[in-house]
């Protein structure tokens, strides 16, 4: 008997070889949970099969089943509430989706819980056990059997899913015990990494919420708080992943680990304190960056930087509400390399309101400057962004379950220009920066190429 199985509804096709990283949140709730005398078991379905990862949830004998969602997992999801839902006494939905769309779930699943899971999980476990009311559980939708755990008056009450009213967020990220990465498939994570990469990484997080709201990013109220954890905390697990799981790098899940100068400054230093001599690598805004930071982040291991970069226009990074200009990213990226530090960066081609010209100026713009890798994508309009308010009348897909490698880009909306348009700028992008790297200063003889390619581009549809 287990009293909580968490799932990690993706399944991951084989076929592209994108970094794959366990669920930190499920992780989190997990030990969370643990600290708090509750047995758990994470299902992370990412190199299982369906009927693998439904056998494992049975052979647990769960109480309460808990099952993440992000957008790309809703239906996975809701099948596997459908399928374990009488092999549990709670079925829970938690994660991205279910915290913005609860009625999506309410069908299937008891609870489903808005925002951060730590402590919601663990009440709803003392509720179970009667050590106190669910409905006392604050950041809850209370429906399906957990309605037979309230009152009778508050059924009678419509007989409707009940809302217990938003939780506060956890202040102190410190008190969390760090992620239960021994539940964690450590061992197809090491193996899959060496394999494509000739090396081992995992992620964490030192932060949580981002203070900046992208266009284009799904970003829901609670999380526009940012919040750090101190850089003791955030050294004390740099250094758990190291020596106690032996992943040789780290990869910061964080959605902005550069909001704070200061603060950033301070982690570097930490890690050099204690000597830890690992490589990490994270995600940063390029007006953010300056040399005392690059060069502080390279000494403490930084080997990476993904910047979003996003486009190669101003009125563009306007139309994205991305507060930068093309000026700032050029900067940035040549700080960080000078600095010795990779820099890696976000494109995208073809955002509502572009024209021939900008998209240009992208495509130039990303193959001119010294990055280590980019990707290049089309637009996805995610349910609840700005971006989607501006094509929600025009779209044509809501298909997130299928993934996206490579030029396999699809239009979920109706666009002014045809995929195949974009897909032609993303190769035009991705073959100048290879052709350009092939030949170094010998690159100029292919102008000739660049000025077909760039009238063709501009004939196409
Ligand atoms: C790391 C990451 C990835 C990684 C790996 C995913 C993984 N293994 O976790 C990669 C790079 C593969 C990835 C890919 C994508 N991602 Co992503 N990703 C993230 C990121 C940056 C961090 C996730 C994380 O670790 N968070 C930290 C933990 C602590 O937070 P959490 O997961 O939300 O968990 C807390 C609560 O949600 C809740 N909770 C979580 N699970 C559960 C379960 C239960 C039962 C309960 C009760 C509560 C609960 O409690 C947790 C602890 O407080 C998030 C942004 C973010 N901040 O979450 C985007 C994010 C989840 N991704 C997003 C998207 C859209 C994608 C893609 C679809 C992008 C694309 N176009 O390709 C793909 C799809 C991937 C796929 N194959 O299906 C969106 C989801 C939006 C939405 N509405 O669902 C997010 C929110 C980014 C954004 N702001 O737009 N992603």
């Amino acid at each position: 008997m287990t009293d909580v199985v968490l799932i990690f509804p993706y399944f991951d096709d084989g076929r592209s070889k994108i970094f794959k990283f366990p669920p930190l949140g499920i992780g989190y709730i997990a030990s969370y949970l643990r600290e708090n005398g509750y047995s758990v078991k994470i299902i992370d379905c990412t190199f299982m099969s369906w009927e693998e990862a439904v056998h494992e949830a049975r052979a647990a004998k769960p109480r309460v089943v808990g099952i993440y969602s992000m957008l790309s997992m809703v239906r996975t999801a809701l099948r596997f509430g459908a399928e374990l839902r009488d092999d549990c006494e709670l079925l829970v939905a938690g994660g991205p989706m279910p915290s913005a769309y609860p009625q999506k779930f309410l069908g299937v699943f008891d609870v489903v819980v808005q925002g951060e899971g730590e402590e919601t999980m663990l009440e709803i476990m003392k509720a179970l056990d009667g050590e106190m009311r669910m409905e006392d559980v604050k950041g809850i939708h209370i429906a399906g059997r957990a309605l037979e755990t309230l009152p009778i008056a508050r059924i009678a009450n419509g007989g409707g899913p009940i809302f217990t009213g938003r939780r506060p967020l956890i202040k102190n990220l410190d008190k969390l015990p760090f992620p239960a990465r021994d539940l964690y498939n450590n061992k197809a994570y090491k193996e899959y990494y060496r394999r494509n990469y000739g090396y081992t990484i995992t992620s964490m997080i030192a932060s949580r919420g981002c203070p900046f709201s992208c266009d284009f990013c799904w970003r829901p109220d609670y999380g526009r708080v940012y919040r750090v954890r101190s850089p003791e905390n955030i050294v004390d697990e740099m250094e758990e992943i190291v020596y106690g799981f032996g992943y040789e790098r780290i990869w910061f899940a964080d959605e902005l680990f550069i909001a704070n100068k200061r603060h950033v400054l301070r982690i570097c230093e930490e890690i050099k304190r204690r000597g830890l001599k690992t490589l990490w690598e994270c995600l940063a805004r390029v007006d953010l960056m300056d040399w005392e930071v690059a060069r502080a982040m390279r000494e403490a291991g930084c080997h990476k930087i993904i910047f979003g970069l996003e486009s190669g226009d101003d009125r563009v990074l306007k139309l994205m509400n991305k507060r930068i200009t093309v000026n700032q990213s050029r900067k940035a990226v040549e700080m960080a390399v000078k600095a010795g530090i990779k820099v890696g960066a976000f494109f995208i081609l073809g955002y509502p309101g572009e024209t021939n010209e900008t998209m240009l100026n992208t495509i130039r713009f990303a193959s001119s400057l010294p990055l280590d890798y980019f990707s290049m994508t089309v637009p996805y309009p995610l349910p609840g962004t700005g971006l989607y308010e501006k094509v929600k009348d025009r779209m044509i897909s809501e298909e997130w379950e299928k993934p996206m490698h490579g030029y396999d880009h699809r239009l979920l909306f109706k666009h002014d220009f045809t995929i195949e348009k974009l897909r032609y700028g993303m190769w035009m992008a991705k073959t100048r920066a290879r052709l350009r790297k092939r030949l170094g200063p010998l690159y100029h003889i292919l102008k000739p190429w660049e000025l077909y390619t760039e009238h063709k581009f501009r004939r196409m549809q």
